[in-house]
């Protein structure tokens, strides 16, 4: 089912300049062999885009968006009020205040309307992508074997002594 070009994930960003961060995101996907998209869409810059891809997603093949962005981060909020498939939040580090503006952006929905939010920056990037995993392998059985090979390598590659 999980087809070349079936897009099961739709990998959003407010900007350019947030792509360093959400690579992160990417390399996951392509480990976990799952097909995606990705797009800038910023809520402020460019509103009738994140309208007009907020209502579509419904008819979509998408089944989880990621949506990462920085400072004043409205994107994966506003997202997520637009449609009913799950909008995971990845807040971008920011220079000013280190992604706390971000964090708190995205994380303090009202209540209603969740946002299920990662960690600032690359952790949350990574952690994004494999909670996408997550949640399609309960669907995706190719997905599943495939997000148990990447936990378990990673369970494998921790020493159990520090190296001097
Ligand atoms: C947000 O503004 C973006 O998500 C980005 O993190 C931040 C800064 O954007 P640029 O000024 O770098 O384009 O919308």
């Amino acid at each position: 089912m999980n087809k070349k070009n079936h897009i099961l994930v739709s990998l959003v960003m407010g900007s350019q300049s947030d792509w360093k961060t959400l690579i992160n995101c990417e390399d996951i996907l392509k480990k976990i062999k799952i097909s995606y998209e990705k797009k800038i869409i910023s809520a402020h810059r460019t509103p009738e885009r994140l309208y007009s891809f907020a209502k579509d997603l419904v008819n979509s093949q998408t089944e989880v968006v990621i949506a990462g962005a920085g400072g004043a981060a409205h994107l994966p909020g506003m997202i997520a009020s637009l449609t009913h498939i799950p909008v995971l939040g990845v807040p971008i580090e920011t220079k000013s205040l280190k992604g706390l503006d971000s964090l708190l952006s995205i994380v303090q929905m009202p209540a209603g309307i969740p946002l299920p939010t990662l960690a600032i920056g690359k952790a949350g990037a990574i952690n994004a992508a494999l909670t996408a995993a997550s949640i399609l392998s309960l669907k995706y059985p190719e997905i599943k074997q495939e997000l148990l090979v990447y936990r378990s390598k990673q369970t494998k590659s921790i020493k159990k002594k520090p190296s001097k």
